[in-house]
């Protein structure tokens, strides 16, 4: 695959969105600073009245996929695909060939497809993956999603904070900067092309999650070309305010005014530790 894959996602989005086979729902976005950093937040009142994306008894939107809907195959093993009830257009999902359970650790082919998705995209984005009950997946068929990165953002803020500190790249780090729990590590140019070597950088911060919470634990990663980091997770919620993973990149979305305003009362940094976990000096 090349470069010509912006061209492949663009033609593929336009024609779904025509066919109606993909949903745009429209938005608005406001920006709250919290520690020196954008956070940007997402209304879409029109997700209030929408029923839940979640599976209704054995139906798998990924096996079979909407053809409509597919943008490319990614070697043997996994599937590019436009994310049918996008907010942001362009919005991509990885998904597994073969039926795989959403929670499994991520794998050397997962990273092979990630890589062969972002080094030919011209967008800069941030990759992430839910997983566990706790983490705000929906759908149990394997698959990490790809976000083009809005345009004003160097870094998703959550990493500019982790960033703050100096974090030499091959080591796993946390950093006193961000409250709730985490596990970073800054990719070194192998990492970024080596799926191989991408999968041992993912093993590291996964192996410091699970022997400080279990194997059992809900989390998010976030991911651009060159950092990575893990969260554990609680809840998948507080008050009402959905979080996935973009949430703990510092991308939140809201779908009503009483949310909005809870946000505006307590903070981003603060709901995200109560549904992550505090930072402690232990873990
Ligand atoms: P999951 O990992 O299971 O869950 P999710 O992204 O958190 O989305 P959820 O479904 O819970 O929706 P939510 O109201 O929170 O991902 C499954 C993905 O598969 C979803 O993206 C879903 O849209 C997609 N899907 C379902 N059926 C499909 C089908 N037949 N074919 C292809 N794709 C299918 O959020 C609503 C939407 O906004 C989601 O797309 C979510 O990813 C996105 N979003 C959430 N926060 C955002 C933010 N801050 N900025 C931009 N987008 C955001």
């Amino acid at each position: 695959m090349s470069r010509n894959l912006d061209i492949k996602v663009r033609q593929c989005y336009t024609r779904a969105v025509a066919q109606g086979a993909l949903l745009f729902t429209e938005s608005s976005i406001s920006k709250h600073r919290e520690h020196g950093e954008v956070f940007e937040v997402r209304f879409v009142p029109a997700l209030a009245k929408k029923p839940s994306n979640r599976p209704k008894g054995s139906a798998n939107p990924f096996l079979p996929y909407d053809e409509r809907l597919h943008v490319a195959k990614l070697g043997s093993t996994h599937h590019l695909l436009l994310n049918k009830y996008c907010v942001v257009p362009h919005h991509l999902l990885i998904t597994t060939a073969e039926f795989r359970q959403q929670g499994e650790p991520l794998t050397e082919a997962d990273f092979s497809a990630v890589l062969n998705t972002i080094n030919n995209l011209t967008s800069r984005n941030i990759v992430f993956y839910n997983s566990g009950d706790n983490s705000g997946a929906s759908q149990p068929h394997k698959h990490l999603q790809v976000l083009p990165m809005p345009e004003y953002m160097d870094v998703p803020p959550s990493i500019g904070i982790w960033l703050q500190y100096d974090s030499p790249s091959g080591q796993v780090h946390t950093s006193d900067q961000l409250p709730f729990a985490h596990y970073g590590i800054v990719l070194d140019q192998d990492q970024q092309q080596d799926p191989v070597r991408l999968a041992v950088a993912y093993k590291m911060v996964y192996d410091k999650l699970t022997a400080a919470y279990g194997t059992k634990i809900s989390y998010n990663m976030i991911m651009t070309k060159t950092v990575m980091m893990l969260f554990p997770r609680q809840h998948s919620s507080w008050n009402g305010i959905a979080i996935n993973s973009l949430g703990f990149a510092g991308l939140v979305l809201t779908k009503t005014k009483e949310e909005q305003e809870l946000l505006d009362r307590y903070g981003i940094l603060h709901i995200l530790t109560c549904v992550g976990y505090p930072r402690t000096n232990k873990k």
